[in-house]
């Protein structure tokens, strides 16, 4: 396969200046007109015109009106002789292709007798041929026509210039975007669907028309994306002067989607898991999910679609920024400083656990990667997330006005264009030449070069007579592929920390003689720095990395005491959520770590891994009187069990589980009559209402009543109540927090209030992935949930070839119930190994993204390591595997 390189970028040889689409659609086979306005590029050497096709039937090709020659080498379609000249001239391609056989779900395909399209990243190309590259932004207009019976509706991006009636039961509609925009953007639709719509005016007094397309049913449950859509518009004309530039602007559900959702421009296409809601079918975390990916979407129609990338390398250009966005909106949207604070641990722990992890492992890359085999391998964590967590450093580093003006500058010099991450990094520095960002620019771009999650390791002196604390911090970052250790240089590293004193009082910092308040953020960026603190007249504790001020870890050698300040005192929300998860982590690790002859006297007790004082301590939280719920349930948690095993060199998923069990049963037991408390006081939140305090009631009113099933063993009086809230519970949180406390503690009750959530439910497709995903998630008792997923696929409601159900059952066993996967039989690896093929063959991109579960196989502890290396190479070893797959296994066995 070929490997794409970042620094062989070259601009097009032709630009595509209009496109004029027609489409005659039918399933089985769609025909396509495509008639292109297409001129030299005078900036480049002559040479052929050459455009990207995939799964065509060429008809026909025209220029300028008559038959030319062409030739097609390796899937392009290559023409030599075009007119000279930097005339533009008209080419015309005729092609076919098969929407039904489609089961990619890249470029034109059939969901439930619709028709839907996803061309981000090259599914273009799987329509028509065409220069299908982000740089190539064309004006669109389209023609749609089917039959009228069973395509009623018919969609695309941009305004609807015309639609009628034809001959033999078709119509048409025809649609213009007002707008240039890069192939990736195109969309259409067409279907039986019905719309919510609202009429909407911006502050400039412009109309606009907005509306929700799905299938005829579910209208009900689009009140909530509605909803979240007119806050989107709102907020981003408020926080960033980004007004609506569309008449009109749709989403569109479908249920086979690969990905979320689309920001094809003025017709955005969703995952219906991220549309549909109501509060009888969907939870808490649905209702955030929509809200933020909504959001998402329709921010892109700034950071993503005026403003593209130059090329694929530069994707973080608009997802990094565009999450940062979304994070920033479902914040601002939450409203207290607890529920913002509550959102920014939820986006770090899936930092942590997930992109730190993918920085560790073989798939690690920089966040604007140097090559790739598979773009579509390439929509990682790192890109997203790490890709917002630099955008949030610079939004830190110039402060709230100055990104502001930042992003002002951006789009003053590159609408309409399409640029690259240093053209954004540079814009932001330039509308900030007095920031710390302009002051270290050429080291801050590293976070886009280098990959791999740096530690800061930190050290503190207290000297009793000078009166000072001076912090030393010095920073490594280990090697990743392609890049040694010794070859990266020293990152930029906001460090925002704040002192306690002995009773967890705040301390005024002075540095250097000036006040810098109680907290400040100090900015790192050599190898190695030291700040002394004066007026410090006792040891005192350091709340570090505030907010998780860099995606970075920390190496500081805290007391326990220092932790149990933290938690207790910081005026960091974060820091005292961190503070319990340290506490517990490192009893766990230690616990996992020690042997037989090692092992202390608690540990040697797993029923008493934790020491008492940190009982006491998560006691205390549970009960505090002022303390937020949803806080409360995230400090209760405990690292999870992927968290723990990124911290240990050998990984022992068995024992890593039996340990966190085992300190999961101890918090259980002990905060026993705390948990009934908790539960009687936050079981009941009133009238459903989808918004931060209440589901925070209702997440801690879960966890307690997990635990208090887990306490009772899954029998006896809870697990009762719990059966009971199933059946009678008026919203779906409650109802699958209390399944899920049944599943999880293995209740002989699980097996009925599955049952009965299967009957009452069976019609909701959404919900029926939540029922697969919590089988495949409940306890191995006895290697019990293989068999049960096993027979789960060959439930008639499982389908492989449904992207959501397929996660809910096969990805959720392989990747989110490490012990029911990592069997000593290597039966769960088996199970991976043929479920990556079977996806293969139907869908490379989700065979892709579950082929990375056994990314980490290195670390596996024997006999898991060997086991699952075999099964990798099993993988590797098909002959017809797909680009995809086959670079994800090739660099995983390295
Ligand atoms: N920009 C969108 C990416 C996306 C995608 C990529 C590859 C294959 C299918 C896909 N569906 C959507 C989503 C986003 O980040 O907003
Ligand atoms: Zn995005």
């Amino acid at each position: 396969p070929t490997v794409v390189q970042r620094l062989d970028y070259t601009a097009p040889a032709f630009w595509i200046e209009t496109v004029e689409l027609a489409f005659d659609l039918d399933p089985a086979k769609t025909r396509v007109l495509n008639k292109m306005q297409v001129r030299r590029n005078p900036e480049v050497p002559a040479q052929p015109l050459r455009l990207d096709g995939e799964d065509l039937n060429l008809a026909r090709v025209l220029v300028n009106g008559s038959g030319t020659s062409f030739k097609l080498d390796g899937g392009q379609l290559v023409l030599e002789n075009l007119p000279e000249g930097p005339e533009p001239f008209a080419l015309e391609i005729f092609t076919t292709c098969a929407p039904l056989k489609n089961t990619q779900l890249s470029g034109l395909y059939v969901s439930q007798e619709t028709f839907f399209t996803q061309c981000e990243a090259q599914g273009f190309r799987r329509i028509t041929y065409f220069l299908d590259r982000p740089d190539v932004m064309a004006s669109y207009s389209v023609l749609l026509r089917a039959d009228k019976a069973h395509y009623p509706v018919l969609l695309s991006n941009g305004n609807l210039v015309e639609s009628g009636d034809l001959d033999d039961g078709r119509h048409f509609a025809r649609w213009h975007d007002p707008h240039k925009k890069p192939s990736y953007l195109f969309a259409l639709v067409a279907g039986k669907l019905v719309a919510r719509e609202q009429k909407i005016t911006s502050r400039t007094g412009k109309e606009h028309l907005l509306q929700v397309w799905v299938r005829p049913g579910d209208l009900e449950k689009t009140e909530h994306a509605m909803r979240s859509l007119m806050h989107a518009i709102a907020w981003d004309e408020a926080r960033f002067g980004l007004p609506l530039d569309l008449e009109r602007f749709m989403i569109v559900a479908t249920s086979d989607f690969n990905m979320g959702a689309m920001e094809n421009k003025g017709l955005n296409i969703f995952n219906t898991k991220y549309v549909l809601a109501n509060q009888a079918t969907a939870t808490d975390a649905d209702f955030a999910n929509i809200e933020s990916v909504v959001g998402h979407e329709y921010f892109h129609n700034w950071t993503g679609n005026r403003i593209t990338c130059r090329d694929w390398f530069q994707l973080s250009l608009k997802e990094g920024l565009t999450v940062f966005r979304d994070q920033e909106f479902s914040m601002d949207m939450a409203g207290s400083a607890s529920a913002r604070a509550v959102k920014r641990i939820e986006d770090v722990r899936v930092l942590r656990t997930v992109q730190f992890a993918e920085d560790a492992g073989p798939m690690a890359h920089p966040v604007r990667p140097d090559s790739y085999v598979e773009i579509n391998n390439f929509y990682t964590v790192t890109i997203y997330e790490k890709g917002a967590e630099v955008v949030r450093m610079q939004h830190n580093l110039v402060g709230k006005d100055g990104f502001a003006q930042g992003m002002k500058l951006y789009f003053e010099r590159f609408d309409g264009q399409a640029v690259t991450c240093d053209d954004f990094v540079q814009a932001m520095a330039d509308a900030n030449p007095a920031s710390p960002l302009a002051q270290h620019l050429d080291a801050f771009k590293r976070w886009y070069s280098q990959a791999g999650t740096p530690t800061v390791h930190a050290s503190g002196v207290f000297d009793a007579q000078a009166q000072t604390y001076t912090l030393t911090l010095r920073q490594s970052c280990p090697a990743t592929p392609g890049q040694s250790a010794s070859a990266k240089q020293p990152f930029v590293i906001p460090v925002t920390l704040g002192l306690l004193d002995g009773q967890g009082k705040a301390l005024p910092l002075q540095l250097q003689g000036l006040n810098v308040g109680t907290e400040h953020t100090l900015v790192l960026h050599q190898e190695e720095q030291a700040w002394t603190f004066t007026g410090i007249t006792s040891q005192p504790t350091p709340s570090l990395l505030r907010s998780l001020s860099a995606p970075v870890l920390l190496d500081y050698p805290f007391t326990e005491a220092e932790l149990l300040t933290l938690l207790a005192h910081d005026s960091d929300a974060f820091n005292r959520w961190e503070a319990a998860q340290r506490l517990s982590l490192r009893i766990a690790t230690n616990a996992i770590a020690a042997t037989a002859e090692t092992a202390t006297e608690k540990e040697q007790n797993p029923a008493n891994l934790l020491p008492q004082s940190v009982v006491d301590a998560l006691r205390l939280v549970l009960e505090h009187p002022q303390l937020d719920a949803a806080f409360k349930e995230l400090v209760l948690t405990l690292p999870s069990e992927s968290y723990i095993a990124e911290q240990l060199d050998s990984v022992d998923p068995q024992r890593i589980h039996s340990v966190r069990e085992a300190m999961r049963r101890q918090l259980a037991l002990a905060l026993q009559p705390q948990w009934q408390a908790a539960y009687e006081a936050h079981a009941h939140t009133g009238a459903y209402q989808p918004e931060p305090i209440a589901a925070g009631r209702r997440a801690l009113a879960g966890l307690a009543l997990n635990m208090l099933c887990l306490a009772a063993q899954g029998d006896g009086v809870w697990a009762g109540k719990a059966y009971q809230r199933v059946k009678d519970a008026g919203n779906m949180t409650d109802k699958a927090n209390a399944l899920q406390a049944l599943v999880q503690s293995a209740s002989p009750l699980a097996s009925n209030a599955l049952d009965y959530f299967y009957r009452q439910l069976r019609h909701e497709p959404l919900v029926l992935d939540k029922w697969f995903a919590l089988q495949a998630a409940a306890p191995d008792v006895q290697g019990s949930v293989l068999p049960a997923v096993k027979a789960l696929l060959k439930h008639p409601d499982f389908v492989l070839k449904n992207p959501n159900r397929a996660r809910s059952l096969v990805f959720t066993y392989c990747n989110a119930n490490p012990g029911g996967f990592h069997r000593l039989d290597a039966a769960g690896y088996i199970f991976w190994a043929d479920h990556v093929l079977a996806l293969d063959a139907i869908n490379p991109q989700m065979a892709a993204r579950l082929a990375r579960a056994l990314d980490r196989w290195q670390k596996l502890a024997p006999p898991y390591r060997e086991a699952a290396r075999e099964a990798i190479a099993r993988v590797a070893a098909k002959a017809d595997l797909s680009n995809d797959v086959r670079e994800v296994v090739a660099r995983a066995l390295g």
